[in-house]
């Protein structure tokens, strides 16, 4: 599987989905939810469950995806 997206790309797709709700520098569960949902959709049927999924990202555990957090999704997705 890839998903080829360019670093523009990804950052404002980033930036649209951790705009909806709270911090807007920051992605919570439901944003990454609507995020990986309408951009990655595959990303779901191979890597288990969103809740490990998003646990994987929150490197530091404040319950939110940081966009710096979120380059190893990208990683994980493009490789
Ligand atoms: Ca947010
Ligand atoms: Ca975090």
């Amino acid at each position: 599987m890839s998903i080829k997206k360019s670093p523009e790309e990804i950052k404002s797709i980033f930036e649209k989905y951790a705009a909806k709700e709270g911090d807007p520098n920051q992605l919570s569960k439901e944003e990454l939810k609507l995020l990986i949902q309408s951009e990655f959709p595959s990303i779901l049927k191979d890597s288990s469950t969103l809740d490990s999924l998003f646990k994987e990202l929150d490197k530091n555990g404040d319950g939110e995806v940081s966009f710096e957090e979120f380059q190893a999704l990208i990683k994980k997705i493009s490789t």
